[in-house]
Formats: structure tokens, C-alpha cells, sequence
């Protein structure tokens, strides 16, 4: 039995790739020093795996940005406003993933949505209609491969195959190919490559099709038969192919695998779906591999060898040994580096997790076990008992946590009044104009505060002097909203580091790591904290904030919550308790957070859930209704206690709204923001068609770029809006919050923003 790894996470033990990518952007290393630090992080991962004993060790899973976004390079997706800049290939590919507003270029970003129903995000194929399709130069995967080689690792290169490459982008504005359509044009490329990394040297590949676990149309499944022909029909000219998919089951696809009737062997998820080992240990050919993923890539517990033991055991003796291989169930892209780095978890509970560098470990253990436990034994027993001593701990059990959800009645979950009669005190309460401005919530978050926070961590400044600043960088958010206009302000929250970290630091039930970041996009990582227990509220957690910040402001101010379901998505869950619980405990605790903010004269509250989507099954179905039906009672749970006149928001970071559009109805929130700022308005008409009576207020400029776009682009998009909207209903705000950008961006674009706003005030009230 073998090991094997399915990709390993990019940003090293520091988030090291995040820094030098940040000081490339400032013009601090050259190009040559990126390049060199992408090189020893490859070289360091690869080690890792060797070390611990890993078979099979992925290359070409490391991306300076997003993997996705490398295919689109390599196969020369290149959209004409990125390629005719005439950039070197390093800066069209930041170009592409970060958008590019230097030295009389100006262009925005490629779209980046979120990755199956993880955090991470990758940047959209975006095709044309005339699109074509050519191998760069210099290709990455077969760079890096020889790369490894040369250092003494074999490894095996990861691709996406070219089907999910295709399913996974979209029309360019303008153009309205359907992507799969392109297939034919891809292929050859792909075998070209196939042909470039066997002649390298690689003797099997991993191509991804995890498209596989969708529910897919006729299209897409139809594509794969003639694709996977190609390649078988290039015999020993190409390595030979590991199909891979996660994060769901295959099951439904069945009809599919023929395509895949000469490929070496089939990835499969057993973490999330083990029930499909025994359906897919059927469909395998006489020669063909099982590459079992057992070891969780998503989630940071340590794996429960008596269990992963049990399905290797079955998958080997209907296979047999050398046909089964040990695997992670996903890309270890989702795990943090390593779990050595963390010094201040209580002992009993570091026992239980295990990290990308443990996992690695994990996976190697368990293919030695299968065949030969003896020689694992250490290994086994120290297993058992981390297994044992969570299952027994009383971190996790809090009776009176479990006595308070037994007492949630359905009327819990309502608000008083429906909306009409909400919005009638509203406007009274809050005298807001039409057209009203506001943020989503987080302002930049400078160095100085990073700085500052650090400090305080660190013990180096008292509780009062970090206070005194926070409430100073307070007061500099409002004075700068005063200058903007707005209309209702936010804090800002220079004292929260992470929207869902913060709120789990303040919580009972959670635990929380120093360095477990994870990849979230591009630069940018999250470090989700960890729910190992039952939860609840021990003390408020932002009332001191938002009520000075109230006391200091003329205008309304908004509280600002996160959601009880993007709480929960976002943090490592529990494993022992169904998601549904931990989600209702987190509902309670928030309740109690919204209703104290409305005491303390915080009337207008947004309570975030833009990981709502995100957590919808993969596929259509009963699944997904259930999921919808406790995530939607989560929220409404924790947002129903307030009074009429105080005014619910919510925010959602996607536009996808179309399978989603009911569930975001339910919620019942008084004011929803949706990001819509790189997607057609057009989206927007489901409000219409559904006769969305709520107010709505859909981004009018993307902030996760630092381009700061012209008034009248501001002026355009809400043009465009007021086709689909009625103009009582229209909220003017950013499409998320502002923490990643710079002050000169945001007043620069709020500027614009607020202008348009008037604009739009001035001449719907004459008319
Ligand atoms: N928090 C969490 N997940 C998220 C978001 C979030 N997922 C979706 C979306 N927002 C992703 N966006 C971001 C935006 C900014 C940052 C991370 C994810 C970010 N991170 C800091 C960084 O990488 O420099 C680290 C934060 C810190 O210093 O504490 O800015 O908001 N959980
Ligand atoms: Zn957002």
C-alpha cells in the first residue's frame, strides 16, 4: 500500500508566501527574490512529505496566487485587456488574480468565487467566445517537476483536469461561449503538456476533476468520455492518470465512469462520503487503483486510525495491496502548516488535532499499518489514546448549553411584525434618504493597528492604553465618514483582527491557535479558530465598541455581528456533534449579543453570513434543504429578539443567487448587501421576478482590488441597478468590507460612491 498526498499548503510555516508577495506588490524584493522564495517553499514542502515518509508527493500544487489561475496562464486563457499589456508574465498573472493600476495601466481583476464549499478562492476561467487555446512556454507544471527532480525529489505533477477547467469559468462580459463547448480546442494542449511531462520524467499524473461530485448538466458529463479517449489513446507517450475528486461522492456520476475505463485509478473522498467506497470498489477495472482519501484535508483533527483502518482493510482486500493507495481526501491547501508551531493550546487538546505536517505523517503511518501494524505500533496506540481522551474529556460537554437549546420555541424565530410595518418604525426611528450610503463594516486595518494589537498581545501596552487607541482609531473612522457623507456609519473595527476569530476568542467552547493560517486568497489568510465544546456567550463581546462609537457620532450607527452559520463555516467544527447543534449554540450566543446591542442604543445591526452559500451541499436535494432549513433558523434565531424599529442588515459576499434566492428571503433581514460589483446587474431581476419587498443594497465596486474606479463607473453600475430595483429599495454600498484596503483607496472610491449616491438622490427627487 502506498502514500500519497494530494497538495500541500502553499504559504509556508510563517505565511511566508504572503509576505514576499506583499513586498513584491510594494516594489521591496525584485521579481528574482519572489521567484527564489516560491522555490525554497517548494523545495521545504516537498521535503516534509519525503521526511515523513510519504510515496507519492504532488508537484505543481504550489501557486504564487491561485492554481486555477496558473491553468489560466498555461494554457494561454488569457483575456486580451490583460495580455495586450505587455506586462512580463509574473506581473499578467498578479495582473489577472489582484488586478493592476501602475504605471498607466489600468485593469481590474479576473472574478474569484469560492472553491466547492470551501473558504479558499480561486480566480474564474474567463473564456471568449472566439477563445483559443495555447501551451505556454516554459510550462509550470513540467518546470517544476524538473525542479523537484533535480533535487532529488520524484514527484507527481497535479493538474485540473480540462473538464472542471472548463465547467468552472464563464462568458467574458460580452462574449457568450459556453465554456464546455471549448473542449475540443483544449485537449490538445492538455496532451501536449501530458507529452511535456513525460518526457520530463513523470511517470503519473493527478488530474483533478472534482466537477465530478456536482450534479452536472448533459453538457459537462458528455464531455469527459471523448477527453479521457484522447489521453488513453496516447498509450505510454503520456504518464499514466490518477483521477481525482473531493468533497463530495461520485456515486450519482456513475454513468461517467466509462470515460475513465483506461486511467490507472480513481481519487476518491471517504472523509466526507465513506459509504462510497463499497459502490465505487465495484465500478474499479481489473487493473484499476483506489486512491482512498482518509485523511481529512479540510478539518484539523487528527485522524481516527481504528476507523480510516476499517475502510483501508475493505478497499485492500477487494483490490488488493498494490492497488490500494493511502491518501489525504483533498489538497492539504485547507489545513494549516504544522501544528509544532502552536505553544499556547491547552496539552490535552493538542493531542487531538493534527496539521497539513502531522497529516502527512498520518498518511504514511496508516499505509504501513494496513499491511503491517506491528510496525506502527507506537503510532497506533499513542492514536487510541489522543481518540480516547477526547471522547471522555469534559471540554466538550456543557449541560446547561444543551438545557437552554431544548427551551427554543418557534416563535423564537420570528420577528414581531413583517416587514412593512418594521420599515414604517424604521424610517421614523432612523430618517434615512433615499438612496442611503453605508459600508459593510470594517474600515482598513493599518499596520499601526496590527502593531498596536500585537503589542497588547504581547502584554507590552496595558488593556487602557490598547483601549485608548481603539476608541481614537474609532474616532478617526467616524471623522472620516463625517468628510465622506455616509449615512450610516460603522465603527470600523480596528479591534478585531478576524470577523470570526474575534468572535470565537470571546466565546466558551472554542480554542483558539497562534499560527494556524490558512490560505483564504491570493495573500490573504484566515486563521479559524477551533470549536472543540459546547458554546455560549460568557460576556458581550462588541457593546463596548459600538456604544462609544454611537456616543461619538451624529448618524446612525451600525453593530456589527457575525452570523452564526459563517461562525460556524468558518471555524475548524466539531466532528462529534452535528453541525446543525453547534450552529443553534452559536445562534443563542449571538441573540443575546444583538439584544444587548439594541439596549445600548445600537439600532440599525448587520449580522454577517456570507459563508451561508457556501455551505449549501454540493449537490441539489434533500441534503441541501435540510442544511438550508437549520442554517436560515440559525440566523433568524439569533437576529428575531429585537424590536420593529431597530433594523436588521445582512451581508453576503457572492451573487449567486439564483438556486439560493429562497433561503436568503427566509432570512427575513431588513436590509440585505450582496457583492455584485463583477457580475451583471441582470442578476439582480430574481428580485423583481420573487417581488423582493426588502431593501437591498448590491456592491458598486469590487474592493478586493486597490483600484479606485472613476465616478462615473460608480454612476453606471447604479444606472444599471435601477433597471432591476425600485430606487425605495436601493442601499449604495461597497461589495464587502474595506479592512484589506488602504485609507487613500477607500476615501478615494467612498468619495465617488457617496457622489454618485447624490446624484442619483437629486434626481429621483425632482422627478
Ligand atoms: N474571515 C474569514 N473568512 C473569510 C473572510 C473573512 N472568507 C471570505 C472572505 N472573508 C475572504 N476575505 C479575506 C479578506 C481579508 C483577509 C482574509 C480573508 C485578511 N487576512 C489578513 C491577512 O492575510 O493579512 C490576516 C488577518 C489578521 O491579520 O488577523 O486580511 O474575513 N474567516
Ligand atoms: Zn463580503
Amino acid at each position: 500500500v502506498q502514500s500519497s498526498v494530494l497538495g500541500f499548503p502553499r504559504i509556508g510555516v510563517l505565511r511566508d508566501l504572503k509576505k514576499a508577495n506583499e513586498a513584491y506588490w510594494a516594489d521591496k524584493i525584485s521579481q528574482q527574490d519572489l521567484l527564489a522564495e516560491g522555490k525554497r517553499l517548494r523545495l521545504a514542502h516537498w521535503k516534509i512529505q519525503k521526511d515523513a515518509g510519504v510515496d507519492i508527493i504532488p508537484s505543481n500544487d504550489f501557486a504564487f496566487y491561485d492554481h486555477i489561475l496558473d491553468h489560466i496562464q498555461l494554457f494561454n486563457a488569457i483575456p486580451e485587456r490583460y495580455a495586450s499589456q505587455k506586462l512580463s508574465p509574473l506581473d499578467e498573472y498578479f495582473a489577472m488574480g489582484r488586478g493592476h493600476q501602475k504605471g498607466g495601466v489600468d485593469v481590474p481583476a479576473l472574478e474569484m468565487v469560492k472553491w466547492f464549499d470551501s473558504n479558499y478562492h480561486y480566480v474564474k476561467p474567463t473564456l471568449q467566445d472566439n477563445q483559443t487555446f495555447s501551451l505556454a512556454k516554459d510550462p509550470k507544471p513540467v518546470r517544476e517537476f524538473l525542479e523537484a527532480k533535480e533535487a532529488g525529489f520524484q514527484t507527481r505533477p497535479v493538474l485540473v483536469g480540462p473538464v472542471s477547467f472548463l465547467a468552472l469559468g464563464k462568458a467574458d462580459r460580452g462574449s457568450s461561449v459556453d465554456p464546455i463547448t471549448l473542449i475540443d480546442k483544449l485537449v490538445p494542449v492538455y496532451i501536449e503538456l501530458l507529452k511535456a511531462l513525460k518526457a520530463a520524467g513523470a511517470e503519473s499524473v493527478q488530474i483533478d476533476e472534482p466537477v465530478l461530485v456536482f450534479d452536472l448538466r448533459p453538457e459537462v458529463k458528455n464531455a469527459f468520455k471523448p477527453v479521457y479517449e484522447a489521453f488513453a489513446a496516447q498509450g505510454s507517450a503520456i504518464p499514466s492518470i490518477i483521477v481525482a475528486t473531493y468533497f463530495g461522492d461520485i456515486v450519482h456520476n456513475f454513468d461517467i465512469l466509462p470515460a475513465f475505463a483506461k486511467v490507472q485509478g480513481l481519487h476518491v473522498d471517504l472523509v466526507r462520503n465513506p459509504e462510497q467506497l463499497e459502490p465505487v470498489l465495484k465500478q474499479l477495472g481489473p487493473n484499476q487503483i483506489l486512491s482512498a482519501g482518509v485523511v481529512d484535508g479540510r478539518n484539523i483533527w487528527k485522524n481516527y486510525f481504528e476507523k480510516s483502518l476499517d475502510i483501508l482493510q475493505t478497499a485492500t482486500k477487494a483490490l488488493g495491496p498494490e492497488r490500494v493507495i493511502v491518501a489525504t481526501s483533498s489538497s492539504l491547501l485547507h489545513t494549516p502548516h504544522t501544528l509544532a508551531s502552536e505553544k499556547k493550546l491547552p496539552a490535552d487538546v493538542y493531542e487531538w488535532f493534527s496539521f497539513a505536517t502531522e497529516k502527512v505523517k498520518e498518511v504514511a503511518i496508516l499505509a504501513k499499518a494496513v499491511t503491517d501494524p506491528e510496525s506502527v505500533r507506537a503510532e497506533l496506540d499513542a492514536n487510541a489514546a489522543a481518540m480516547k481522551s477526547r471522547a471522555e474529556s469534559t471540554r466538550t460537554n456543557d449541560p446547561k448549553v444543551k438545557e437552554r437549546q431544548a427551551q427554543v420555541t418557534e416563535e423564537m424565530h420570528n420577528r414581531k411584525s413583517p416587514f412593512d410595518n418594521r420599515y414604517a418604525q424604521q424610517k421614523k426611528h432612523l430618517s434615512l434618504p433615499l438612496f442611503p450610503t453605508t459600508t459593510i463594516g470594517s474600515f482598513p486595518q493599518t499596520s499601526e493597528i496590527r502593531v498596536q494589537r500585537n503589542k497588547f498581545t504581547k502584554g507590552e501596552i496595558s488593556e487602557q492604553e490598547y483601549d485608548d487607541f481603539i476608541k481614537k482609531e474609532i474616532d478617526l473612522a467616524i471623522q472620516i465618514q463625517d468628510e465622506l457623507g455616509l449615512d450610516v456609519y460603522v465603527h470600523g473595527e480596528p479591534e478585531r483582527n478576524d470577523m470570526v476569530q474575534y468572535f470565537g476568542e470571546r466565546l466558551q467552547g472554542y480554542v483558539f491557535t497562534t499560527h494556524a493560517w490558512v490560505q483564504s486568497y491570493g495573500s490573504r489568510c484566515v486563521r479559524p479558530p477551533i470549536i472543540v465544546g459546547d458554546i455560549s456567550r460568557p460576556a458581550p463581546m462588541t457593546v463596548k465598541e459600538s456604544k462609544y462609537a454611537a456616543s461619538v457620532s451624529k448618524k446612525p450607527m451600525k453593530g456589527m455581528l457575525t452570523g452564526p452559520v459563517t461562525c460556524l463555516r468558518w471555524s475548524f467544527p466539531r466532528v462529534d456533534v452535528h453541525q446543525s447543534v453547534q450552529c443553534q449554540q452559536l445562534a443563542l450566543a449571538l441573540r443575546d449579543e444583538v439584544v444587548d446591542l439594541e439596549k445600548n442604543g445600537i439600532f440599525v445591526i448587520q449580522v454577517d453570513e456570507p459563508a451561508l452559500r457556501e455551505g449549501l451541499p454540493l449537490r441539489k436535494g434533500s441534503e441541501r434543504d435540510a442544511y438550508l432549513k437549520w442554517a436560515v433558523n440559525s440566523f433568524k434565531l439569533a437576529t428575531a429578539g429585537v424590536e420593529d424599529s431597530t433594523q436588521i442588515h445582512s451581508h453576503f459576499c457572492y451573487s449567486e443567487f439564483q438556486d439560493f434566492f429562497h433561503a436568503i428571503a427566509a432570512l427575513d433581514a431588513d436590509v440585505l448587501s450582496i457583492e455584485n460589483s463583477k457580475s451583471d446587474a441582470k442578476l439582480l431581476k430574481v428580485f423583481i421576478d420573487e417581488a423582493y419587498p426588502r431593501h437591498i443594497g448590491p456592491g458598486v465596486y469590487d474592493i478586493h482590488s486597490p483600484r479606485v474606479p472613476p465616478e462615473a463607473e460608480f454612476k453606471q453600475r447604479i444606472q444599471e441597478m435601477l433597471q432591476y430595483l425600485r430606487p425605495e429599495q436601493l442601499w449604495i454600498n461597497p461589495d464587502c468590507g474595506l479592512k484589506t484596503r488602504k485609507w487613500d483607496e477607500v476615501k478615494g472610491a467612498l468619495t465617488h460612491m457617496v457622489n454618485a449616491a447624490k446624484y442619483f438622490r437629486e434626481q429621483y427627487t425632482k422627478a
